[in-house]
């Protein structure tokens, strides 16, 4: 079949909105059609060219949701006609990870998803026409396993989440990364406690829903610490009770600050910049003993992060998480319900809606500091 989708021929390059083929899903998979789709920062970084697994040309987006529309050979789990949220991390539950219950890192297909293809090592998705010109066989590759900024997509049946009908598509797409990623951070990777201090560095997309997790579990003090300003109201509006700006306080000071500001140091704190310097800033500034921080960002390949040895030694822990630690297939129709039931609020950090031929208008929105979440609209 044909279908819209924004393709990244080559990196640091706008995304460009073509009509290509799409093959139908074969044994094991589904083909879905992509209602709305956010635009994450990793989809950004992606884009970059920094990251290691990055190839071109591909079809970006993973924080989609829609419905199936075929399905191949032997899929029992969906039907046409369900609602899913695609899931780059999915669950298989009869790996070694699966089965182990310690972790939510499936790796059924984990390999072929880096690659860029579907299990098979094939891609679905082709366009002769135009990659007749700037590729030589007019394969487009995969993107996690997702590729939401496709209007149609296929996908295996392990990576989609079957979800209510009556959730709004425009909303619950950041239910496939951000918001889960964030909230999942703090109840099933830090597992923040009543009362517990937090700090949370960045407050953007990941970084809001962190906080949100953070007051939802009833944190105390909650610091955020973005160099935006313009971050500030939101983050109260979502729990934060003390801000810093690194450029106001200076960089070297941050650390010192949200000490005095929790009273000997964060319990826990989360870093959602994906800078390894800030990384190193949120676990010095954990708490003496016991402090724990969670890596959620996601750092340029050939990056690092650095700290004294003596930091863990004194009883710091440093943990990282993906997708907040969430078993998609089981806990992403609940964070659904959690969304309808009033329970979590999306619609404040979607601050712009457009159709594709306006994605790349959602990126700069990102790099200029100006939205939370863009969400595009198919
Ligand atoms: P975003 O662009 O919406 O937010 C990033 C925020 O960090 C912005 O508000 C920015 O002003 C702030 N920031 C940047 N540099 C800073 C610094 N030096 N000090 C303080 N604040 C700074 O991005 P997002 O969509 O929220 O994603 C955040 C990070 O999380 C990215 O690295 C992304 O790749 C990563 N991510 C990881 C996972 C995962 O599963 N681990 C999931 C989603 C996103
Ligand atoms: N390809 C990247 C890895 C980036 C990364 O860590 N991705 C996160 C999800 S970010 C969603 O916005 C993740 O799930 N990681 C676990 C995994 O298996 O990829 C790189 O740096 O090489
Ligand atoms: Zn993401």
């Amino acid at each position: 079949m044909k279908t819209r989708a924004a393709v990244a021929w080559e990196a640091g390059q706008p995304l460009t909105i073509e009509t290509i083929d799409l093959d139908g899903p074969k044994a094991g998979e589904v083909l879905v059609e992509v209602m709305a789709t956010g635009i994450c920062h990793t989809d950004a970084y992606t884009l970059s060219g920094l990251d290691s697994e990055g190839k071109f040309p591909a079809i970006l987006g993973h924080e989609g949701a829609g419905i199936v529309r075929d399905v191949g050979a032997g899929v029992t789990s969906v039907k046409p006609g369900d609602h899913v949220i695609p899931l780059y991390t999915p669950e298989c539950r009869q790996c070694k990870s699966c089965l182990s219950q310690r972790t939510n890192l499936c790796t059924a297909i984990r390999a072929t998803q880096g690659q860029g293809v579907m299990p098979d090592g094939t891609s679905r998705f082709r366009c002769e026409a135009v990659g007749g010109t700037r590729n030589t066989d007019g394969v487009i590759f995969h993107y996690m396993g997702c590729s939401t900024f496709s209007n149609f997509t296929v996908l295996p049946e392990i990576a989609v989440a079957k979800v209510r009908e009556d959730a709004p598509f425009d909303k619950i797409c950041y239910i496939g990364c951000g918001v889960t990623t964030g909230i999942g951070a703090v109840i099933n990777t830090a597992k923040v406690w009543p009362g517990a201090n937090v700090a949370v560095f960045g407050l953007g997309g990941i970084g809001l829903n962190v906080i949100q997790g953070a007051r939802m579990v009833g944190a105390d003090k909650i610091v955020g610490i973005d160099l935006n300003n313009d971050k500030r109201a939101m983050a109260e509006k979502f729990g934060m009770t003390h801000f810093i700006n690194p450029n106001e306080v200076g960089a070297d000071k941050v650390v010192q600050a949200v000490i005095d500001l929790t009273g000997g140091g964060a319990d826990f704190s989360f870093d959602a910049t994906g800078n390894v310097n800030v990384m190193r800033q949120a676990l010095e500034c954990c708490h003496r003993g016991w402090g724990e921080s969670i890596i959620i960002g996601v750092a340029e390949a050939g990056r690092e992060i650095a700290t004294r040895p003596f930091q863990l030694v004194t009883g710091r822990v440093w943990k990282g998480t993906a997708f907040g630690g969430a078993r998609g297939r089981t806990d992403v129709p609940k964070i659904v319900d959690w969304y309808m039931d009033g329970k979590i609020n999306i619609d404040d950090l979607i601050t712009h809606t457009m159709p594709l031929d306006e994605i790349n208008h959602g990126f700069d929105l990102m790099h200029e500091g100006k939205s939370i979440r863009s969400v595009v609209v198919y």
